[in-house]
């Protein structure tokens, strides 16, 4: 049926298999994701390094980005590379590096807050991290004319960030973890992938 093509699936973009399975080992926090997965280990350990080849992109773009801050980018980059529970949100993607993206994932309210608390006082010169860089130098460097200012000011809100960083591939919600109603960035893998039930829902729902 057409709702089981939106369960288990990975997108068709830069990095990803074309279809889940198991990783044995997936590096740092990808490993959640290591009983089944839309990432290589290979991709898994790259998500974690600060100029990895997966995008060249350079967190450090106004200034170290602190731990605190980045392992929430760390976990974004697993979720967006590893999850195989996010077709139902897969749309077409009209861009160079890329057939498919997603669009409107439901985060839950308490990853997209915590990312928020934990970013707000790092500082960064654009709202949307997908488009209008500058690569003269082979990484992604602040465009002309643009300021660093505090994320608390580029996004004022936890949904600003969660929605516009990366051209709306989040949708702020204001569902809880644990509530089958809602993606989670973080979980502990010990009590399965809750992720799975959450597809499943959305995938009645939409079809
Ligand atoms: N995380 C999530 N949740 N969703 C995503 O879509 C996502 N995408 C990336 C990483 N994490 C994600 C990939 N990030 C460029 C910049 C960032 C990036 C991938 C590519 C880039 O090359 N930007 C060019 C424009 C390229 C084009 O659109 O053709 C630029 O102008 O800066």
């Amino acid at each position: 049926a057409t709702r089981d093509l939106l369960l288990n699936t990975c997108m068709d973009a830069k990095h990803h298999k074309t279809k889940p399975g198991p990783e044995g080992l997936l590096h740092g926090q990808c490993s959640p994701w290591k009983d089944n997965a839309c990432c290589t280990a290979n991709t898994s350990s790259e998500a974690h390094k600060d100029q990895s080849y997966l995008y060249n992109f350079n967190w450090n773009h106004c200034g170290v980005m602190p731990p605190k801050c980045k392992r929430h980018f760390i976990q974004d980059t697993c979720l967006y590379e590893c999850s195989p529970n996010l077709g139902p949100w897969i749309d077409k993607a009209d861009s160079s590096w890329r057939r498919e993206r997603i669009l409107n994932v439901p985060l839950c309210k308490e990853d997209c807050e915590e990312w928020w608390e934990d970013c707000k006082d790092y500082v960064t010169c654009k709202e949307n991290w997908h488009k209008g860089w500058n690569w003269a130098t082979g990484t992604n460097r602040c465009p002309w004319g643009s300021m660093c200012r505090p994320f608390s000011h580029v996004f004022p809100r936890p949904a600003d960030l969660c929605e516009k960083i990366w051209s709306n591939s989040y949708k702020y919600t204001t569902e809880h973890r644990g509530s089958g109603r809602c993606i989670q960035m973080w979980f502990d893998p010990a009590r399965g992938n809750p992720n799975v039930l959450v597809a499943k829902y959305y995938a009645w729902k939409k079809r």
